[in-house]
């Protein structure tokens, strides 16, 4: 049995500008820019503006409507990426297995460390404490078997809580969960568990795994019957056992335009690249992987003498991989990195530079401030479709 812990800060954004502005403590703050900003986004909001309604990703405009009284700032990155750091810092003194998520959550793997405490309830309040001290903020702690339950735990007491989820609880605990709950059940899968009347995690139960597999697919089917069930098996994986960060697509059809794959690449570039800087990592291999309509697959890779971690040399890299194929059409195209390591080698050629560009810093910024995606390089938009 494991004893997973995950943490997450309250209302981060918000809590850091509480901060650093104390005037602005028990009062409806909404960040993400001025009240009359026409295209801002929520990225986040104190406790006090939620209960008006006000939720990440929320239109700046809605926001303004729903908490007309609210303070409404954007958002200072920079800061927010500063007092993450002081938090992730704190996270080694209690277990050295730990899985950085976000800016501002981590899964602590404490199997075998929990006889330091007199009990987990203990061991979370300690953590809580820590931050608390480091930063003067809170933060909300799960404790549970497995990595799913843990992340659930965590959510479950928010603000400034803490709960420790038992086995003998899991069951009772899922049962009245609604499936979006269930990690990889987005929009689409939702909506098929609702046509067949599954709402709860409890409509889920009586379903069989070749059921749902039969209308969620293999992989997806097979998830959602073991999380319904509160099995979870994913490790936590810290940042040095990383294999490799990777993102891939099946196309509905199969493509046989460049130009497309080339606007794939470029988006799935991003999004690694995305993730490996929101880890912390540097790269040095890049890969792609295409599956061809007769299921032939291959990979091919280049490795470079340097580290990176910014999204054109991804894209740069995997376009030149992808030009060396002789292509036909296309059913699966992926982009991966390997050879993470957490700290820059940089390129000779480029020592005196920062390896992340200042406009992918700022387009970094933007999209942790609003939603990922909301911000782009124009590759990745279509443009004419050419034939090969
Ligand atoms: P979350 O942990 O999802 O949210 P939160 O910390 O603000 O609130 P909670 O107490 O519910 O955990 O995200 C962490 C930060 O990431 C959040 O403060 C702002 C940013 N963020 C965005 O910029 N856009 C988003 O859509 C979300 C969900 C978060
Ligand atoms: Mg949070």
């Amino acid at each position: 049995m494991r004893t997973i812990m995950h943490v997450d800060m309250d209302a981060f954004f918000a809590a850091v500008e509480v901060l650093d502005n104390p005037e602005y403590a028990g009062k409806p703050l909404i960040i993400g820019g001025y009240k009359d900003s026409p295209r801002g986004v929520v990225s986040t909001a104190s406790y006090e503006a939620r209960k008006f309604g006000v939720r990440s990703a929320m239109p700046i405009s809605r926001a303004a409507v729903l908490c007309p009284h609210g303070i409404f700032i954007p958002g200072r990155m920079y800061r927010y990426q500063e007092v993450s750091e002081q938090v992730h810092s704190i996270f080694p003194e209690f277990s050295p297995v730990v899985e950085p998520l976000s800016i501002d959550e981590a899964f602590l793997d404490m199997t075998g460390c929990e006889h330091f405490y007199s009990s987990l309830e203990e061991m979370g309040m300690r953590l809580k404490n820590r931050i608390k001290e480091e930063t003067g903020l809170t933060a909300s702690v799960g404790i549970a078997s497995n990595k799913f339950l843990a992340k659930l735990a965590s959510d479950w007491r928010k603000p400034d809580g803490l709960f420790v989820l038992r086995p003998h609880q899991v069951q009772g605990f899922l049962r009245d969960l609604p499936v979006s709950k269930l990690w990889g059940v987005g929009k689409k899968s939702e909506a098929v568990l609702h046509e067949h009347g599954l709402h709860y995690v409890r409509d889920i139960l009586p379903r069989s795994l070749t059921w749902l597999q039969e209308r969620l697919g293999a992989a997806l089917g097979l998830q959602v019957y073991n999380l319904a069930r509160g099995l979870d098996e994913r490790p936590v994986t810290p940042m040095r056992d990383a294999q490799s960060i990777g993102h891939e697509i099946t196309f509905d059809e199969d493509q046989d335009s460049f130009s497309f794959l080339r606007q794939q690449l470029a988006r799935m570039a991003e999004k690694v690249g995305w993730r490996l800087r929101n880890q912390g990592f540097y790269a040095r291999t890049v890969s792609i992987k295409v599956r061809f309509g007769d299921f032939k697959t291959l990979t091919r890779s280049h490795t470079l003498d340097y580290s990176f971690n910014d999204d054109d040399t991804i894209f740069g890299e995997a376009l030149h991989l992808l030009q060396q194929v002789k292509l036909k059409p296309v059913r699966l195209l992926g982009v991966s990195v390997s050879n993470l390591s957490t700290g820059a080698q940089l390129s000779l050629f480029a020592a005196e530079e920062s390896p992340v560009s200042k406009v992918t810093e700022v387009m970094d910024a933007i999209n942790r401030k609003y939603s990922r995606g909301t911000i782009t390089k124009g590759r990745t938009l279509p443009q004419d479709r050419g034939e090969l």
